[in-house]
């Protein structure tokens, strides 16, 4: 299946810099940024600067040097939100069924709080 990237997600608007954020850690594949409408005391999202739609069209296509970037962003917000103690959950939807509201793909980082278990109960 082929993944239709649109370029006027809110997210792309971010990257373009037509919509401000509260910037996290900028790399050169990647952004991450608090959520606007935090779940947790820490709540930050992690984009690849690349038009891809969600995790798996990353993985699919996008190449190793934004897989290794986007990554690596990952891991350092994790150290610099200090979440490795607590405790964490990272989260990223996907589609109709995950609930993706975001058509750009984004990484959650929770943490700060008991999180509860990973699904609820449809
Ligand atoms: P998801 O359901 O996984 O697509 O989550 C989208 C997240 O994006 C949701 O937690 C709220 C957040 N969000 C939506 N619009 C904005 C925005 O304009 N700025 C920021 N920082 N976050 C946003």
């Amino acid at each position: 299946m082929g993944y239709a990237y649109d370029d006027q997600n809110i997210f792309a608007k971010i990257l373009r810099g037509e919509i401000p954020n509260d910037t996290v850690l900028e790399t050169g594949h990647a952004l991450a940024f608090r959520d606007l409408y935090p779940q947790a005391p820490v709540h930050v999202l992690v984009i690849p600067k690349g038009p891809y739609v969600c995790y798996d069209h990353f993985a699919q296509t996008a190449s190793e040097a934004e897989i290794v970037d986007y990554t690596r962003a990952i891991g350092k917000v994790c150290e610099m939100e200090d979440v490795a103690a607590g405790g964490f959950r990272m989260i990223a939807n996907a589609g109709e069924a995950g609930v993706q509201e975001v058509p750009h793909l984004h990484v959650h980082i929770l943490a700060g709080r008991p999180l509860g278990r990973m699904l609820q109960q449809a």
